[in-house]
């Protein structure tokens, strides 16, 4: 019995709670079940395994470099900042995690998610659940944030069963949240077999709804004549370092050089007066994409290993069922201008927020990140394209930028998290009426959540009037 718990508390500290290695593992194991050859599997796990070391030098810079920031502007203006961001958002979470003494319980209930999600598909006659989310670095930093919504707000699923309890709830926001993708995504691609499993699953799942009354599908974002100029966007170190330079470069300006050449409050990355200011915040504004593009890097090292293990083991074990994956899967399908007008319009809609946040005196600083801005109103807008044309996308993806900055302050100061927050819309709705639910009743509103989770495949295999295109995945007639 000793030998077994040692071998369980060596597994724990050293994989579960490592990620590096816990992803290397599961690659390593999908590719065994995948039956690849051994260099394969070795290649596999190495390059999972450094992807996910690259990840975490890159995590380390962004954290290293906003920290100094993030001091004066307590010491100065006893203000907090936070950038939504899902990779500053992982960093504020697991360092609330470590506080707490839970760290590993994100690992472990990625794991479990996952078996859930499997289960939930393995038994879709009676689920009505058809996808499985295969997203790998999305889910890591999804756990982390579960964990926290979770373990904060009900201190009572605290203990022994505290992965369980986070691992179940993912897992079924996974597998129910990609199956509302379905048709949307089948509807967009033409039948292209397969679902989103990323960070707005909701908000397509919505879209995909309303978007007919906000325009005519006719009048696409192609007939919309964008500036040249935002092609610049289109490559993710200018858009991210262009972002950081008006964020960072107005905060540290307004800080001044005095607070930022204190040694002992900055540390390392304090500024020296004998050189110039203007050099300092460029460089200090640029380093954030540096390490952006660092860790941006080491993800995908270790998503195309992870994504190829789980597809295998979900084509092997679950035929028949949809891969959910990155919602970047989807631009290919739009109209070309649909991507950026998605970043410019939810942008737009971001800065206003921030400003009328800075202008009411809110006490938390809100800084954009690229990917919530970049990548979920990229998505609302190919999809609110697709049905209902330029308004529908100009529109929506404008009002998501609102609610990314306006909800995501409100989640911050809810979960009490520091530096940051995840970001994405479905990461404020419908995961901040959930926070509230698990605020104010505890497990009953943990129950209550996992039970609207199960309901929603219940009820659009009951709208589907051809019972064997739901499961085929065919958008149905309207
Ligand atoms: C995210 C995230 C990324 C990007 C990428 C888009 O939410 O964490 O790295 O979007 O998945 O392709």
């Amino acid at each position: 019995m000793e030998a077994i718990q040692s071998i369980l508390n060596w597994f724990s500290q050293n994989i579960l709670q490592n990620p590096a290695f816990f992803v290397g593992l599961l690659v390593l194991v999908g590719y065994l079940l995948l039956k690849k050859p051994a260099h394969e599997v070795f290649a596999g796990f190495i390059k999972a395994t450094v992807g996910y070391l690259i990840l975490n030098v890159g995590a380390g810079g962004l954290v290293t470099t906003f920290r100094p920031v993030l001091v004066a502007l307590a010491t100065k203006f006893k203000l907090e900042a936070a950038v939504i961001d899902p990779y500053f958002g992982l960093a504020a979470a697991n360092e609330k995690l470590t506080e707490i003494g839970y760290i590993d319980v994100a690992t472990t209930a990625l794991i479990i998610g996952f078996g859930v999600n499997i289960l939930l598909v393995a038994l879709r006659k009676l689920t009505k659940v058809r996808t499985l989310f295969i997203t790998g670095h999305i889910m890591v930093q999804q756990a982390a944030t579960i964990s926290v919504f979770v373990l904060i707000l009900i201190p009572s699923l605290q203990g022994k069963f505290a992965a369980l309890a986070v691992g179940l709830i993912c897992g079924l926001y996974w597998a129910i949240s990609s199956n509302l993708t379905v048709e949307p995504t089948q509807r967009l691609t033409g039948g292209g077999g397969f679902a989103i499993g990323h960070q707005q699953q909701f908000a397509i799942w919505f879209v995909d709804k309303v978007a007919p009354f906000f325009g005519n599908k006719e009048e696409n974002l192609d007939n919309l004549k964008l500036p040249k100029f935002l092609n610049i966007f289109h490559d993710t170190v200018v858009a991210s370092a262009t972002l950081m330079i008006v964020f960072f470069g107005i905060i540290l300006t307004i800080l001044g050089p005095e607070i930022m050449s204190n040694a002992e409050l900055i540390g390392a990355g304090a500024y020296i007066p004998a050189k110039s200011f203007f050099i300092y915040v460029l460089q200090t504004s640029l380093t954030f994409s540096v390490y952006l593009f660092i860790l941006m890097q080491g993800v995908r090292m270790f998503v195309a290993e992870l994504t190829n293990a789980f597809q295998g083991i979900s084509s092997k074990l679950l035929p028949g069922s949809f891969p959910a994956v990155d919602v970047a899967a989807s631009y290919g399908f739009g109209s070309s201008n649909a991507v950026l007008s998605g970043f410019a319009f939810g942008l737009i809609g971001q800065l206003i927020t921030i400003a009328l946040l800075v202008i009411f005196k809110n006490p938390v600083l809100i800084i954009t990140g690229f990917v919530p801005v970049f990548f979920d109103n990229a998505a609302i807008a190919v999809y609110a394209d697709k049905r209902g044309g330029w308004k529908a996308a100009v529109i929506l993806s404008f009002i998501s930028g609102i609610l990314q900055v306006a909800l995501g302050a409100v989640a911050i100061t809810l979960l009490g998290l520091v530096g940051g927050y995840h970001g994405n819309i479905d990461l404020v709705l419908p995961w901040l009426p959930f926070g509230y639910l698990f605020k104010f009743i505890g497990t009953a509103g943990y129950v209550l959540v996992c039970l609207f989770l199960l309901l929603l495949p219940q009820l659009q295999y009951a709208k589907a009037k051809d019972k064997e295109a739901y499961y085929r995945g065919e958008a149905q007639a309207e």
